[in-house]
C-alpha cells in the first residue's frame, strides 16, 4: 500500500525561554539566561510548517505541553496556591523552576520513536515515547507525549502506544533524534537504524569523556523489541564518543537519512564501515547511498555551529531530495562552499531551502529537532487526528493564536509571575479545541 512521510512539527509553547539546563548542548549553555522571544520563535516554526506544506509536504502539527507544570513543583515539596508555589520555587529552587518552565517539547524529534507498519510484526504503526531521562526538565514531558500520542493516532487496529521506558540512565532513551530508517518507497519494509551514545552494562565499552551521552544501546534493543521488528531489518550503531564530548548530543546533529540516502559526517559513528556494510547487507536490493563528509571540507565544529546535519531531507519526488536547512548555514563558510558543491554534484539532493529558526536554534533545535516523522498509508491517515494537518487555514488560525496569547519577551525574573501560568492555559484550553485534542493536559485531567 503506498504511505507517506509526515511531519509532525512542534508547535513552539507560550514559555519558551532559555534557561541553560542542557549540559553538552552547546547553544543551550551558551545562551543561558538570554530574553527570549515565544511569539516569534512559533511564528518561525509554523513559518517552516506553512512552507514545506506549500511545497507538497506532507505536514503536520504537535501541540505543546503544558509549562509550567505546576504538579512537579508540588511533588517536589512546594505547597500552597499555584502562586505561593512559583514564588516559592523561584526563591529556593530557580533551577527547578525553569526546569517546569522549559517549552522543550516542541523539539519532537525527541518526542518518540516511531516503525511504520511496513516494519512491525503486527502491522501497527508503534510509537515508544521517549523518556528523556539524561534531563530533568525533558524527563517530564513523556507522560503527556503518551496522551497526545494517543489522540492523534486513537485507534488500536491502526495504531500501538508504548509508554516510555524505566526512567534510569541505563535505559536513556531520546526518541527520534538517534533514529533513521532506510527504504525504498515509504510504505516497503525498511530498516531500521539505531544510534546510541553508549552501552550501559559494558563497563569496557568507550563512553565520551566531557559530555553525556544521552542515549543507549540497551534503550534502543528494548524500543526494536517493543517495535516487533525483525532482527534481520535493525542496526544498532554507536555514535563516535569524540563528537559527544564535541557538542553532538543526538545522533541528527551529526546524521541525516531519508528513504535510500545517508547523509552524513566522517566521524558521526564510531565504526563507519561496518554500519555501512551491515545497512547494505539488510537494505537488500535498495542500494544505500551514501553520501559522507569529510572532517576535511567541514569539521565537527563547524557542523555543530551550522547545524548542516540537523536538516530534514525530503522527497520531492522519487528523484529529487530538497534538504532543509538552518540559515547559520550560510554563514558558516566551509559548510556554505560544502552545499554549493553538494548541489551541483548531480546526486539525490537537488535543492535547499534555508530558513530562520533562530529562537529554537539558540537551545540547539534546529530543523530537524522540531520534527518527527511518522509514516502513514492511506487507511492509518484515515484512521488519524486530521485537524493537525498543516493547510492555509490553519497556519492562519495557529497565527492568530500565537497573536492572541503569546509573549514576546520572557525572561527568567518572569517565571515567579502567575499571570503568566494563567495565560498559558487559557491559551492551551484554546488549543485544544482549535486541534480537536479531548483532556490530554493535566489541567484537563482533573
Ligand atoms: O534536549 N534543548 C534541547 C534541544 C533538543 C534538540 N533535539 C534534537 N537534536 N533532536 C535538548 O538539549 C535547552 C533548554 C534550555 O536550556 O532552556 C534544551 O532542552
Amino acid at each position: 500500500m503506498p504511505a507517506y512521510e509526515f511531519n509532525y512539527d512542534g508547535l513552539v509553547g507560550p514559555t519558551h525561554n532559555y534557561a541553560g539546563l542542557s549540559f553538552g548542548n552547546i547553544a543551550s549553555e551558551k545562551n543561558l539566561k538570554n530574553v527570549s522571544n515565544p511569539r516569534l520563535a512559533a511564528k518561525q516554526g509554523l513559518k517552516k510548517m506553512k512552507a514545506l506544506a506549500d511545497k507538497g509536504i506532507k505536514q503536520a502539527v504537535l501541540p505543546p505541553q503544558q509549562r509550567p507544570d505546576i504538579s512537579v513543583l508540588r511533588q517536589l515539596g512546594f505547597s500552597g496556591s499555584d502562586a505561593h508555589v512559583l514564588t516559592k520555587a523561584a526563591k529556593q529552587a530557580p533551577g527547578l523552576l525553569a526546569s517546569v518552565y522549559s517549552a522543550s517539547s516542541m523539539w519532537t524529534a525527541n518526542a518518540a520513536t516511531v516503525s511504520p507498519s511496513a516494519d512491525t510484526g503486527d502491522k501497527r504503526v508503534h510509537f515508544t515515547a521517549a523518556n528523556l531521562n539524561a534531563k530533568f526538565h525533558r524527563s517530564i514531558e513523556h507522560q503527556t507525549t503518551t496522551r497526545i500520542l494517543r489522540a492523534l493516532f486513537p485507534d488500536e487496529n491502526h495504531f500501538a502506544h508504548h509508554p516510555a521506558l524505566p526512567g534510569v540512565a541505563q535505559l536513556g532513551d531520546e526518541g527520534a533524534a538517534n533514529h533513521n530508517r532506510m527504504c525504498g518507497h515509504y510504505g516497503e519494509p525498511g530498516v531500521e537504524l539505531f544510534v546510541y551514545g553508549q552501552e550501559a552494562f559494558n563497563a569496557s565499552a568507550l563512553k565520551p569523556k566531557r559530555y553525556p551521552a544521552r542515549q543507549t544501546l540497551e534503550a534502543s534493543q528494548a524500543v526494536a523489541r517493543l517495535h516487533q521488528l525483525e532482527p534481520e531489518r535493525v542496526v544498532f550503531a554507536q555514535q563516535h564518543p569524540e563528537v559527544i564530548d564535541a557538542g553532538v548530543f543526538h545522533n541528527d546533529v551529526i546524521a541525516v537519512s531519508n528513504r535510500d540516502v545517508l547523509f552524513y559526517h566522517e566521524q558521526a559513528f564510531l565504526d563507519t564501515s561496518k554500519v555501512l556494510i551491515e545497512l547494505r547487507q539488510k537494505m537488500g536490493t535498495h542500494a544505500l547511498k551514501a553520501i559522507c563528509v569529510k572532517g576535511d571540507e567541514v569539521s565537527v565544529g563547524d557542523a555543530v555551529q551550522s547545524y548542516l546535519f540537523n536538516s530534514q531531507l525530503l522527497s520531492i519526488d522519487d528523484k529529487h531530495m530538497l534538504l532543509v536547512v538552518p540559515q547559520e548555514c550560510r554563514q558558516v563558510s566551509s559548510v556554505s562552499r560544502y552545499l554549493n558543491r553538494l548541489i551541483a554534484s548531480g546526486g539525490p539532493i537537488k535543492e535547499l531551502e534555508f530558513f530562520d529558526l533562530k529562537q529554537s536554534m539558540q537551545n540547539g533545535g534546529g530543523p530537524a529537532c522540531l520534527r518527527l516523522r511518522v509514516v502513514l498509508n492511506e487507511a492509518e491517515l484515515k484512521a488519524a487526528n486530521s485537524k493537525v494537518m498543516m493547510n492555509d487555514a490553519l497556519f492562519e488560525t495557529l497565527n492568530a493564536w500565537v497573536d492572541k496569547h503569546y509573549r514576546d519577551e520572557l525572561a527568567q525574573s518572569d517565571m515567579a509571575d502567575i499571570r503568566l501560568y494563567q495565560e498559558t492555559i487559557t491559551a492551551l484550553d484554546e488549543l485544544s479545541q482549535i486541534l480537536g485534542l479531548d483532556a490530554v493536559y493535566p489541567f484537563q485531567l482533573v
